[in-house]
């Protein structure tokens, strides 16, 4: 079920800047799973963003895939781990107040980087569809406090808007991968072979239409999906992975972006490639 035939309930969504924020929207995440922060961040801090857009584009991005469906006009782009090469980018994760407003929704002492996903579906991408899935089930992560906060870059409609299962975080379960580009194959690096639950007859689908600078945070345990883009304009949003204390490398087969040689199997998530970026100072500290 994606797109327009969506008729469930809103995303709790806050003030990203009034005072309770913070306490409504770690318990807006514990319970369904996704929040939307709104107004998170200005015109200034999306304008590099652009910046980075226009360098990962041109060829900055290492790792930077373009794609046509059959039969859309529009093209695909979606980069992931660009911040190394991608100076706009280190700004945006590293200066702008997106650390300070997603780590207190991790209950978390330590707040790590992961990697940042940008995703540019132009107008009439209509078959650039994302498919059910769970980021959890890509990741060689073991532990729960993983999110990505998702940044919208335009103004998107529900009905191009990602789509939520409500709940479906909550039992930390590992779904079978979907294999992006085939959802009927096997994904390559899968942990587990359970088959994601029958989302059109169970459970709340959650969903909100946004402006830009608002930012969706979602576990990674969460249930999503979004529908192509039938829109005569673009739908692009830049999304930042982050890592809480409680989570630890498990060496398992997965995608570069993923993997850091230097890591062992049980240590915590902590290295050049997946940085540290806040820590509580404890007393005896
Ligand atoms: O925005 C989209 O179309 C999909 C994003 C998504 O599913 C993800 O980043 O995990």
């Amino acid at each position: 079920m994606t797109g327009t035939d969506v008729d469930d309930g809103p995303i709790q969504s806050f003030d990203a800047y009034s005072t309770s924020a913070g306490d409504n929207a770690r318990l807006a995440l514990g319970d369904d799973g996704v929040v939307c922060l709104r107004g998170a961040f200005e015109t200034s801090w999306l304008s590099i963003v652009e910046a980075g857009i226009a360098a990962a584009l041109a060829g900055a991005s290492v790792d930077l895939g373009v794609v046509k469906r059959e039969g859309d006009k529009g093209q695909f782009s979606f980069s992931s781990g660009a911040w190394q090469t991608v100076e706009p980018f280190q700004r945006f994760i590293f200066d702008s107040p997106l650390a300070d407003l997603v780590w207190p929704l991790l209950d978390s002492s330590t707040l790590t980087l992961f990697y940042d996903f940008l995703l540019i579906k132009e107008a009439h991408s209509d078959g650039a569809l994302t498919p059910w899935h769970q980021d959890h089930s890509y990741y060689p992560l073991d532990g729960t406090k993983v999110v990505n906060s998702w940044v919208a870059l335009d103004h998107i409609p529900l009905e191009s808007a990602l789509q939520f299962l409500a709940g479906s975080h909550s039992s930390s379960t590992l779904y079978r991968a979907v294999d992006f580009d085939d959802p009927n194959a096997a994904y390559c690096h899968a942990r587990s072979e359970l088959p994601l639950p029958p989302i059109s007859q169970d459970g709340r689908i959650l969903h909100t239409s946004l402006e830009p600078g608002d930012m969706l945070v979602w576990w990674s345990h969460t249930l999503h999906c979004a529908p192509g883009n039938h829109l005569d304009r673009r739908r692009a949003a830049f999304s930042v992975n982050w890592l809480g204390d409680d989570v630890t490398y498990n060496g398992q087969p997965a995608l570069d972006t993923y993997i850091d040689p230097s890591l062992s199997s049980g240590d915590h998530v902590v290295s050049d490639k997946f940085p540290l970026v806040r820590q509580s100072v404890t007393p005896n500290g």
